[in-house]
């Protein structure tokens, strides 16, 4: 299947400060960037439960479904979904260990309350999806905390959203590191053993990061192929990422052609798409980019999975199954450059 529905997050139009440097660019306001996104062919926004109600803290619960409401009113006006809310754990003083696994009980129940408040917002926004990127879960100092202790410590949490909302489906986007020193979930086989220990499996699935999955030093198409086997790949966060070094959520494709290119193939083949997910791009645009050019990296992400899946829809099989038979994988692997690089 091809044609899918494209989905992005706020944060990917940001203004190139970074941890060495300021912004270097304009902030463009909320609605703006909704206007923006629809006109470029976006079906969804990905959400973090303070991109939705950036003053989440300071309101009750109440007050902030009823802010959540006002943007589901700027979703509708033009035609767009909510993929999924992610309470943003990393960003406060209280989640400064850690969320979940946090070693102070009274921050636990904080990233809890996030938790639950992104769990309303995204009922108030249509859709059921929760999206847990493990920022500051694991340890910064090895000693400071037991990974046995840390782990069930996340499954609790996991079964507490479960049972606050019977409807929800959690998404975790696994990430080894950074900013964490060591995650206790760092890939997609982690999420699959979480997701089987926590008390409902079949609403625990994952969202896998193509960055993430390379700072792990695996290739992004065989751990979206691993949790679609397991039929819990609910969600992507395409990008590019050159080598094992900080996230660098460069935009799709621009790194490794090739490894794209299998993404986009994983996906298609195996009917990615088929229940309403949405292939969701993660992506920054460089410091150096201009604020004329605020959406280029978003705009050539977009460009550029679609020509994969008209690669895709290209892509001979009969060729692949006579290379596979006579064991000619230096024809197939040529085949698959050839066809990349339009020759
Ligand atoms: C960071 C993550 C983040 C999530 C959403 O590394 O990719 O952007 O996708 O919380
Ligand atoms: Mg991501």
């Amino acid at each position: 299947m091809s044609g899918f529905k494209y989905s992005v997050g706020p944060w990917n139009v940001h203004n190139g400060a970074d941890s060495y440097g300021p912004a270097t660019r304009e902030e463009i306001d909320f609605e703006t960037k909704v206007k923006t996104f629809a006109e470029m062919g976006f079906s969804a926004i990905q959400f973090h439960d303070d991109d939705a109600v950036p003053n989440i803290n300071d309101l009750n619960e109440e007050e902030i479904k009823g802010e959540a409401r006002k943007v589901k009113a700027v979703l509708d006006k033009y035609g767009l979904k909510a993929e999924f809310v992610a309470p943003r754990l990393w960003m406060d003083p209280r989640t400064a260990e850690g969320g979940y696994m946090s070693t102070s009980a009274k921050d636990r129940e904080y990233a809890l309350w996030r938790s639950y408040r992104s769990i309303d917002i995204a009922r108030e926004l249509g859709t059921d999806k929760i999206v847990l990127w493990l920022a500051r879960e694991g340890t910064l100092c090895a000693e400071s905390k037991s990974p046995v202790w840390a782990t069930k410590k996340l499954v609790e949490a996991l079964d507490l959203m479960l049972a606050y909302d019977g409807g929800i489906k959690i998404l975790i986007e696994p990430k080894p590191n950074e900013p964490i020193d060591r995650s206790v979930c760092g890939t997609i086989g982690h999420v699959m053993g979480v997701s089987a220990a926590t008390a409902d499996p079949s609403r625990v699935g994952g969202l896998l990061e193509s960055a993430h999955a390379i700072l792990a030093g695996l290739d992004p198409s065989h751990e979206i192929g691993f949790a679609l086997a397991m039929g819990k790949l609910w969600g992507v966060h395409l990008n590019d990422q050159n080598g094992m070094k900080f996230d660098q959520d460069k935009t799709f494709g621009v790194e490794n052609l090739r490894q794209a290119f299998n993404q986009v193939k994983v996906l298609m083949e195996n009917n990615y798409g088929s229940n309403g997910e949405y292939v969701g791009l993660d992506v920054k645009a460089m410091r150096t980019t201009t604020d004329r050019d605020s959406y280029k990296h978003l705009a050539n992400s977009l460009k550029i999975a679609r020509m994969l899946e008209k690669k895709v829809e290209k892509f001979d099989y009969a060729f692949q199954r006579r290379c596979v038979e006579t064991r000619d994988f230096e024809a197939l692997e040529m085949y698959v450059m050839e066809l990349l690089m339009g020759a």
